[in-house]
């Protein structure tokens, strides 16, 4: 039986951005059911459908929506497109190949939810995907798709816009988002309140994902239940997987949820290359613990790769061969929360900085094995101590490493050098 696409199966054709090639394969024919049912019925789908937050943390679509209060108005929904977890890459194609899938979902979600404002908030860098996007709401602006009527048949002001930002990854944790976009530097708040209660411009506002945006027309033109049976338990659906390293064919694979990881990599992606050995595989993104060769023989649904001891996050998938150093690729990891760290608390400003410095001294051979035990010192007290969860994405990948790589670390103290010389491969590569 071949697998059932829904994101992805646009993707390739000519023209495929362009509303007129959108509604030639049935594009908006959900919107057009959905103006036919009650609001509430449309979250029920959602709900049946076992949706789960593709942007990292997984948490069910259909149960946020609800926690919107009842009585307050306006209420916004915001669509998260800051895409800047290292190894993930997955809503750029979307918005690239099908921005107006993205803009249906985006219609649907706020005609369940009565809400009139959307915004997309999309990662400065992503120039192209801005554009694809400013085009394709233009076409839905002036094809009366979006606008004060919904399909030019119902009376329902919809408007969405498009708000760059302006490169810091924090800007994508969505209470940071939420300040960037009302014009004030990206700090997170602390939550609760959760913004689906106190959310933009002290309003209710749901924030999703632009994959978890993406898979509601296709929920709503089949039911919830038919998306659920595609998943397992209570994840439903297919996710986009972004494979990156030291595999045969990286790239985005759209399987289903529960998809085996080990099948992913070694089938799908071709394997390993050159024919050299697996070493170890981070699962979900850099934030995500790493694991080692032998525990990949997982399936990559969100409980079962935290059974696993890690997390499925966004879905990028990065792959490291046994000629990886890891206390480089580490480095690599490290540097990038200490610069990325917004510095509004203690443990987060100065713990990634600190433990960059540490991971640096031993690259280089000029660490003891204290420096090492400091290392793990230091990231036991970030990890809970934090505003967000940078401060946890930090010290992650640096406990993991240091559970499971441990001789590596110790083995650059001993040899006081990287015994790979200038032949390891680190991320930066
Ligand atoms: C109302 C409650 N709402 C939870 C909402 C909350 C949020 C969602 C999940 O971090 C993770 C992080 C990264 N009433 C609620 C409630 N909510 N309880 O549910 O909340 P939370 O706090 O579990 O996660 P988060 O703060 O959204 C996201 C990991 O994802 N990550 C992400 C990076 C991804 C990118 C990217 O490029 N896409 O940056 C990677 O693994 O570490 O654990 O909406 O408001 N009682
Ligand atoms: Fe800022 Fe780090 Fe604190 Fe998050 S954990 S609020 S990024 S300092």
């Amino acid at each position: 039986m071949s697998e059932t696409l829904i994101l992805t199966k646009r993707w390739g054709k000519p023209n495929s951005a362009t509303l007129e090639s959108y509604r030639q394969d049935g594009g908006y024919q959900a919107l057009d059911k959905a103006l036919g049912m009650d609001p509430a019925a449309v979250v029920d789908e959602v709900k049946k459908s076992n949706l789960r937050g593709r942007g990292g943390a997984g948490f069910a679509t259909g149960l946020k929506w609800t926690f919107l209060p009842k009585d307050v108005r306006p209420r916004y929904l915001t669509v998260n497109a800051d895409e800047s977890e290292p190894g993930t890459f997955k809503d750029r194609y979307i918005i690239e190949h099908d921005p107006h899938m993205l803009l249906e979902g985006i219609a649907l979600t706020c005609y369940a939810l009565d809400i009139h404002l959307a915004y997309i908030y999309i990662r400065g860098e992503f120039a192209k995907q801005a554009r694809a996007l400013e085009k394709a709401i233009a076409e839905a602006n002036a094809a009366g798709i979006i606008g004060p009527r919904l399909l030019g048949k119902k009376d329902f002001d919809l408007q969405i816009s498009v708000h760059r930002g302006a490169g810091a990854y924090i800007c994508g944790e969505e209470s940071a988002l939420l300040e960037s976009l009302e014009g004030k530097k990206g700090y997170p708040r602390l939550k609760p309140p959760f913004p689906a209660v106190v959310g933009l411009w002290g309003k209710p506002t749901i924030i999703n994902n632009v994959e978890t945006i993406a898979n509601v027309p296709w929920i709503v033109a089949n039911g919830g239940e038919a998306f659920a049976a595609l998943g397992v338990g209570k994840s439903g659906g297919t996710r986009l997987f972004g494979v990156s390293g030291h595999v045969n064919r990286p790239g985005v694979y759209e399987k289903p949820v529960h998809y085996n990881l080990k099948k992913l990599i070694m089938e799908d992606a071709g394997g390993i290359v050159g024919g050299r050995k697996l070493k170890a595989v981070i699962p979900g993104g850099s934030s995500a613990p790493v694991l080692a060769a032998s525990e990949i023989d997982i399936s990559l649904e969100f409980d079962a790769v935290k059974a696993a001891g890690s997390m499925s996050g966004s879905g990028g998938v990065i792959v490291f061969d046994e000629s990886t150093c890891m206390v480089r690729a580490l480095a690599r990891i490290s540097k990038f929360y200490a610069e990325e760290s917004c510095g509004q608390c203690t443990p987060c400003r100065e713990g990634t900085s600190w433990m960059e410095g540490i991971v640096e001294k031993i690259e280089h051979g000029h660490a003891t094995a204290a420096d090492v035990a400091k290392l793990e010192q230091v990231a036991g007290n970030i990890a809970g101590q934090t505003i967000c969860a940078l401060g946890d994405a930090a010290a992650m990948p640096v406990q993991s490493f240091l559970k499971k790589f441990k001789h590596e670390f110790l083995q650059h103290v001993e040899e006081r050098r990287c015994p790979h010389g200038d032949h390891g491969w680190g991320l930066d590569q």
